[in-house]
């Protein structure tokens, strides 16, 4: 399955490969989406097939539903599942508190959802995506089609408020179109460079119509599984 990986690949590899040691027989489990998160939907239905592990797999995205479904995964929807024992995902960028910047995929709401209905929220990354203060990153926040340029006008104002240091924010492209998201959404990227509460902009952001939430997660990470180059792997 690894064959000859370059160093940011075997680092994502070795922090999924740790990270299924959160997953146990029986379990229903919250499939992150990214490379990281890719990792690890492999190495579990590896798991799957090899060693018969039962679980049914809840998919942040569709391109992880096809994926868990290619390697032999039982998917079942969130709602079907109820509660989950373990969502494991990836992230843009970790602090030290485990809190996270997600949604470079574009996946963030599904995601959210997704961990927050788990008993525990495992992040897999490589050691690149760990800073001291978030926000170099650019922020994802979902937005609805409608009036979608307004409610950037009013974010971009409300940065100003906040006294937030970068205020920038860019309507995320697919080619010549904007992006649009598994609920038909869009994204708006903020350029924040550094966030000095986070708490608070998670907070003013999903208060503003028009945005459906934002990529800050906080105090929803119970680990971080990091992954080196050289093979190393550490549980923050
Ligand atoms: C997803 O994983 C997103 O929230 C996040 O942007 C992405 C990170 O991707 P990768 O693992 O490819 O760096 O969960």
């Amino acid at each position: 399955m690894t064959g000859e990986l370059s160093p940011i690949d075997k680092a994502k590899f070795v922090a999924a490969k740790q990270a299924t040691d959160y997953v146990e027989d029986g379990m229903r489990v919250g499939l992150g989406t990214g490379s990281t998160a890719a990792w690890l939907v492999r190495c579990l239905g590896e798991m799957v097939r090899d060693h018969g592990l039962r679980i049914k797999g809840v998919p942040t995205s569709t391109r992880t539903a096809q994926l868990a479904r290619e390697v032999g995964i039982e998917v079942i929807s969130l709602d079907e599942a109820k509660w989950l024992d373990v969502t494991i995902d990836g992230a843009d960028e970790f602090d030290a508190d485990l809190n996270l910047i997600k949604g470079g995929g574009g996946a963030l709401l599904q995601e959210k959802i997704v961990a927050t209905a788990s008993d525990q929220m495992v992040v897999v990354a490589d050691i690149g995506k760990e800073v001291e203060t978030l926000g170099s990153f650019p922020l994802p926040v979902e937005v609805v089609p409608f009036g979608w340029q307004t409610t950037q006008a009013l974010i971009e104002e409300t940065l100003v408020s906040m006294d937030v240091l970068g205020r920038t924010t860019t309507m995320r492209m697919n080619g010549a179109a904007p992006f649009v998201t598994d609920e038909g959404n869009h994204i708006l990227d903020l350029h924040l460079n550094r966030i000095g509460d986070a708490r608070q902009l998670a907070m003013v952001l999903n208060q503003m119509p028009g945005v459906v939430e934002n990529g800050l997660f906080i105090d929803i990470c119970d680990a971080v599984v990091v992954g080196y180059g050289d093979g190393r792997v550490e549980v923050r």
